[in-house]
């Protein structure tokens, strides 16, 4: 296949010496041919530097109930057999009911919940074990009504056995400033956050946070210390999501230029303090990002919290 991803000539860094680093970053191909729904990951070494990449056993297809016109919620194991699993909500086979796509390297997909059309605007923002039970979840997001969030709890079997309403919502007023970016524990309190990003024009582009306790409701807010206003937006920087880049144990904020093709995190303190900027080694340019969307980051926290050998 063809692959458009720059390799710079930089010699390797030395691996991190943080414990668990994100190790991964997820890519899909858009193209068509037979090259489409090729599933690449970055490899990550805990800095800045892209040790190679890794192409994917499951590939985005039909067969495995999988469109590259789907949306894409990211990358946890879901199902208990310690395998990273991808998730995502169908557009194309199923006239926009969600589906949760499971055993990513076995292939195997199952049908979540029906009855959201095309009319439906929810979105899955991301993966996390909220209420702290050892098993990932989903945060679902929809302008619609209050605006709250809903988290699906997962049972670690790949099922959805409950869920809670976050106690704060965002209804479309809302909406029209204030976009869902991310998920991730941001104020290092050991239970994991949402992230909005303010893209109204000309504001000051605010990375907010509603801090989040087990049961889904907000105790706090959190603003991060550095802004991507309309200068930076219209330079085409988007968030991409959070993850521990660096294996500090605090995470960080992934972005992607989509002009430039470079990939950058915010390396984040905390404490909502933004400490500087890192771009990883390899850039996926203009001509390569018209294919190639970064999905998810693979990060160890996204596997189970317990029973963790
Ligand atoms: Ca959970
Ligand atoms: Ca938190
Ligand atoms: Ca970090």
């Amino acid at each position: 296949m063809t692959m458009a991803f720059i390799i710079p000539d930089a010699a390797y860094a030395s691996p991190g010496v943080f414990p668990a680093p994100a190790t991964g970053l997820l890519w899909l191909y858009r193209g068509t041919g037979s090259d489409q729904g090729t599933l690449v990951q970055w490899n990550l070494n805990g800095t800045e530097t892209v040790t190679g990449q890794t192409i994917w056993a499951m590939k985005c297809t039909y067969e495995t109930r999988c469109s590259v016109f789907d949306e894409f919620a990211g990358v946890a194991e879901m199902d208990g057999n310690a395998g990273h699993d991808l998730l995502t909500r169908q557009t194309m086979y199923s006239a926009g009911d969600l589906y949760l796509h499971t055993n990513a390297k076995q292939q195997g997909w199952f049908h979540w919940t029906a009855g959201c059309g095309p009319e439906c605007q929810t979105r899955a923002i991301g993966i996390r074990d909220f209420n702290k039970d050892g098993h990932q979840d989903v945060l679902w997001y929809s302008p619609a009504g209050e605006g709250k969030p809903v988290i699906s709890l997962f049972n670690g079997s790949g099922w959805s056995s409950s869920s809670m309403t976050v106690s704060v919502g965002c209804d479309r007023n809302c909406h029209q400033e204030w976009q869902p970016i991310a998920v991730g524990d941001v104020n290092s309190d050991g239970f994991h956050d949402l992230l909005w990003w303010n893209v109204k024009r000309y504001g000051p582009g605010l990375v907010h946070a509603w801090l989040l306790n087990a049961s889904g409701q907000r105790i706090g807010t959190l603003d991060l210390s550095w802004q991507c206003a309309d200068d930076c937006r219209d330079s085409l920087w988007n968030p991409i999501g959070l993850g521990d880049m660096n294996g500090d144990g605090t995470q960080d904020l992934l972005w992607k230029n989509f002009h430039s093709g470079s990939v950058a995190y915010w390396e984040l303190d905390g404490h909502g303090n933004v400490m500087r900027d890192r771009y990883l080694s390899w850039t996926c340019d203009y001509h390569c990002g018209q294919y190639w969307e970064p999905i998810g980051i693979v990060d160890p926290e996204h596997r189970r919290s317990i029973k963790w050998p």
